[in-house]
């Protein structure tokens, strides 16, 4: 097998404990982040049945190491509860506890320890190799094999774009979500996530082995799986030199809850927007810095055809939206304005060219809020705006960069202002919607950023609140991601899963959410609120690679 024996022994380790324990009725009532806490950060948990005292217990020996009192009630319209809270920040010492509640019960296990977020880092990145279209993909996970064929190897036919019956190579990519679609859009956002934790974190992720096949000799794992959408956006390009490039290849309509690699309909290259080609320049310039200590030839290509694409923008200034006719498959529909922002700011940081420069300032002082609280597929500005904010590069307009500041600050602290007024600390607030559990953890982006700006503990405390709340503290008591944490989604709406055999869903993906409090579904068929995909992938990455720990190979 290809993923070591390493891989599936961690994983019967770290998920066996917290699902046997979870059996029990009486720890529902008590909602806690079943992948457990760090040692020096806040803990809490959120009781849905009254009590007065609680105690925390070893679990090795039954021992009390702390005893608190309930605080409450607290009531919340949206999911029409009235809560508890138990804070046992306290307990710093690594170990394995139980939340003990008399009147109540027991919770499930948890651990406390430096290194509890660390393999669900791990499976959430190794979630887009197991995305991974154009190539045979297989790992283990919990004692499950999960393996498909190679997939997709006759993309794409350019009938939509002007050539009828001729193929071209648009092989690679990762599929987008429960369905085998390639949209370029929805790539933007995640692929400039992905880059922006590489960025902000790589000192802890370089050396972490996602165990991964050798497709980028030498390069540090985390990267390796960007170049595999890397290559594959290369080829969404138009071929004929223009710098357009196609707002997806997909199929005309979505496929049935078949495997990848038995999905034979035929897949088109689709008419370009320019968005797609905004985000496209994007992508690559920002792939071409980042990929340059480890294959200059390869970042120089990159260079090359996002310097082709700005060009093309600059000279086509107007919003175009792609002729989709005959397509039922995904829209990520959007107006461009956003995405031409952020491709000139990526421009800029990788190359220094002052018209870049420019085109980013005249952008970004037209924006009506510098800074997004709410952002993902349909409005990047915000990660434009924060490689401006960073980059180290002189010529910037200081004014501008006080206002960013002082934005990014004010929706930081509304951040945490929120997640402190949410019963289960959810940190969008009241707001749900298709994919919001990807916001929730996307939140992590503007807190680590004002962090960096003005370290605030508030922030940390804020992510860690959202990753609570994904893996378990919520309206259900469970974990919102595949595989991890306790009594996780079973369904998903994801065609791997439904079509494989195997019980258990592909694993580490986070699932998008009720778009009220309380609708979530666990069903296949719910693709509204169950169903899995890249750019929410990339922010819970995001999210968790701020805490993971360093590893060395
Ligand atoms: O994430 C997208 C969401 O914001 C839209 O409201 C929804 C309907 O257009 O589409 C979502 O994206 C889906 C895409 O169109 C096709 N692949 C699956 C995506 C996740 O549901
Ligand atoms: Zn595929």
């Amino acid at each position: 097998m290809l993923q070591g024996k390493r891989w599936s022994m961690i994983l019967v380790l770290l998920c066996g404990v917290v699902t046997v324990a979870g059996a029990s009725d009486d720890s529902t009532a008590i909602r806690l982040n079943s992948l457990g806490f760090l040692p020096d950060m806040p803990k809490k948990a959120t009781l849905t049945t009254q009590g007065s005292d609680f105690s925390v217990r070893r679990v090795t020996d039954d021992a009390v190491v702390y005893s608190g009192k309930l605080t409450g009630p607290h009531q919340q319209q949206d999911v029409g509860q009235e809560v508890w809270f138990a804070d046992f920040s306290e307990v710093n010492t690594s170990g394995r506890y139980v939340l003990d509640v008399p009147g109540v019960g027991r919770s499930i296990e948890f651990p406390v320890g430096g290194d509890v977020y660390d393999f669900a880092f791990s499976a959430a990145m190794r979630g887009f190799y197991l995305w991974r279209c154009g190539t045979a993909v297989e790992g283990v996970h919990n004692g499950n094999r999960y393996a498909h064929a190679a997939c997709h190897l006759d993309d794409a036919w350019q009938d939509y774009i002007g050539f009828p019956n001729a193929k071209r190579d648009g092989t690679q990519g990762w599929h987008d979500a429960g369905d085998y679609g390639k949209y370029t859009v929805c790539a933007g956002v995640t692929v400039g996530t992905l880059f922006m934790a590489w960025d902000h974190f790589h000192e802890q992720l370089k050396g972490r082995s996602l165990e991964l096949p050798d497709t980028a000799p030498g390069w540090p794992d985390f990267l390796k799986e960007l170049k595999w959408e890397i290559d594959w956006l290369l080829k969404m390009q138009y071929p004929d030199g223009s710098g357009k490039v196609s707002h997806k290849l997909t199929r005309l309509d979505f496929s049935g809850f078949i495997m990848p690699e038995d999905d034979k309909e035929k897949r088109y290259f689709t008419d370009w927007g320019s968005a797609a080609t905004a985000d496209f320049t994007a992508m690559t310039a920002m792939a071409a810095r980042h990929f340059k200590p480890y294959d200059p030839n390869y970042a120089e290509k990159c260079l090359a055809a996002a310097k082709t694409s700005y060009a093309f923008l600059q000279a086509n200034p107007a919003d175009k939206r792609p002729d989709l006719t005959g397509f039922s498959t995904g829209g990520y529909g959007t107006s461009d304005p956003d995405d031409r922002l952020w491709a000139a700011a990526e421009m800029w940081e990788t190359t220094g060219d002052a018209p870049a420069l420019a085109d980013f300032e005249t952008r970004a002082k037209a924006l009506r809020r510098l800074i997004e609280a709410d952002w993902d597929w349909g409005n990047v500005s915000n990660l434009g705006v924060l490689t401006y904010l960073f980059s180290q590069r002189p010529g910037r307009d200081p004014e501008l960069v006080e206002r960013i500041r002082t934005a990014l600050k004010e929706t930081a602290d509304q951040i945490v202002e929120q997640a402190g007024r949410d019963v289960y600390a959810r940190p969008l607030g009241g707001r749900y919607y298709w994919g919001c559990n990807g916001d929730v953890a996307r939140q992590a982006v503007i807190l680590q950023a004002a962090h960096k700006l003005s370290p605030r503990p508030e922030y940390l405390h804020t992510i860690l609140d959202a990753v609570g709340h994904l893996f378990g503290r919520n309206y259900y008591g469970r974990s919102f991601v595949t595989g991890l944490g306790h009594r996780p989604p079973m369904y998903p709406h994801d065609r791997r899963s439904g079509a494989d055999g195997v019980e258990a869903p592909w694993p580490g993906y986070v699932i998008g959410g009720g778009h009220r409090a309380t609708d979530w579904k666990d069903e296949q068929d719910d693709y509204r609120t169950n169903e899995i995909a890249i750019n929410w992938q990339a922010a819970l990455v995001y999210a968790l690679a701020g805490f993971v720990q360093p590893e060395a190979n």
